[in-house]
C-alpha cells in the first residue's frame, strides 16, 4: 500500500514535532520509532534520513559502563593464508588499499593509518542476534582518509572488502558497504584499538570499521580494500553485503 505522499508529509511533521520535545537523540533508538520506520526499507532510510539530522550521533559511554569482555561474532580467525602469514608476522606488511573511484588511490600500512589523526570512542555494539556490548576504539575517521583519497564526484558507494572467507578456505569473503553521508560522519572510524590495545584477531585484526548508528554486521572486520563505487550493482548479488546478498538483511540497519 503506498502512503499518499501529503499524509506521509504530515506524519513527518508530527514526528518532527514529538523528536523536538523529547530530543532526537534518545527517540531515535526508542522502539516505537524503529517500528514506524520499518514500513519499508526504502521508506525508512529515506524518512530516517530525512527527520535525524545528517550528524545525530551516536550515544557515547565512560569507562565504567565499559563491558568485561567484547565478545567475538561471526569470523573470529580468518580461514585465508594469506592474511594468516600477515597476522604471523605483527601485520607489518599489511597495507589497506582505497581504490575504485578516487584522484589518488592509496595504500596505507598501520603505522601510516596510526599517524593519521585519530578517535576514541566508548560506544555499544547491536548484533541482530541478540547481544549488545560496549567497547573503546580508537581509529583514523574514514573521512580523513577519503579526504587524501579524493573521491571523485560520481562516488556514491564505500565497498569494504575483507580478508575472511565465509564458508570454508577459498570461499566468497566478507564484504560490505555504505554511503557517502555514513562514510563522512565523524564517528565512522577505521579501528586498529579496542579497550587501549592492539585489535585482537578475533575482534578484526589490524583493522575494521565502526559505523556506529548501525547494526553490528555494517562493522566489517578484517579490512583490506576500501573501494569506492557509482552503484552497488557489480558488487557480487548488488545488495551491497554479504548477509544482504544472501540472507535478506537490510542494506541500511539504522539504529
Ligand atoms: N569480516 C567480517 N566482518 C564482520 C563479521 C564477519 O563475520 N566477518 N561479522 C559481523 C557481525 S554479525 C558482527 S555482530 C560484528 C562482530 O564484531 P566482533 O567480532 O568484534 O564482536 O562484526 C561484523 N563484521
Ligand atoms: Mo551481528
Amino acid at each position: 500500500m503506498r502512503m499518499p505522499r501529503r499524509l506521509f508529509l504530515r506524519q513527518s511533521l508530527q514526528v518532527l514535532a514529538v523528536l523536538g520535545m523529547a530530543g532526537c537523540d534518545r527517540l531515535s533508538r526508542a522502539e516505537w520509532f524503529q517500528q514506524m520506520l520499518s514500513a519499508g526499507e526504502g521508506l525508512s532510510r529515506t524518512a530516517h534520513k530525512a527527520l535525524l539530522p545528517r550528524a545525530t550521533m551516536a550515544q557515547e559511554f565512560t569507562e565504567a559502563d565499559l563491558s568485561p569482555r567484547f565478545r567475538s561474532n561471526g569470523t573470529s580467525n580468518p580461514e585465508n593464508p594469506a592474511y594468516q602469514a600477515l597476522a604471523a608476522n605483527g601485520f607489518r606488511d599489511w597495507a589497506l588499499k582505497v581504490d575504485g573511484l578516487v584522484a589518488n588511490p592509496l595504500q596505507l600500512s598501520l603505522s601510516q593509518l596510526r599517524a593519521m589523526p585519530s578517535r576514541t570512542q566508548i560506544t555499544r555494539h547491536d548484533c541482530v542476534e541478540g547481544w549488545s556490548a560496549i567497547g573503546k576504539w580508537t581509529g583514523v575517521p574514514l573521512g580523513r582518509v577519503l579526504d587524501v583519497a579524493r573521491p571523485r564526484p560520481e562516488a556514491r558507494f564505500v565497498v569494504f572488502h575483507c580478508a575472511d572467507p565465509m564458508e570454508g578456505p577459498g570461499s566468497v569473503q566478507y564484504y560490505e558497504s555504505i554511503d557517502m553521508d555514513d562514510a563522512f560522519h565523524p564517528q565512522t572510524i577505521l579501528a586498529y584499538d579496542l579497550n587501549d590495545s592492539a585489535l585482537p584477531i578475533a575482534n578484526g585484526a589490524p583493522l575494521r570499521v565502526r559505523v556506529e548508528r548501525q547494526l553490528g554486521y555494517k562493522h566489517a572486520k578484517y579490512l583490506s580494500r576500501i573501494e569506492l563505487v557509482e552503484s552497488l550493482d557489480r558488487i557480487r548479488g548488488g545488495k551491497g553485503g554479504y548477509w544482504e546478498d544472501g540472507h535478506g538483511y537490510q542494506w541500511y540497519a539504522g539504529i
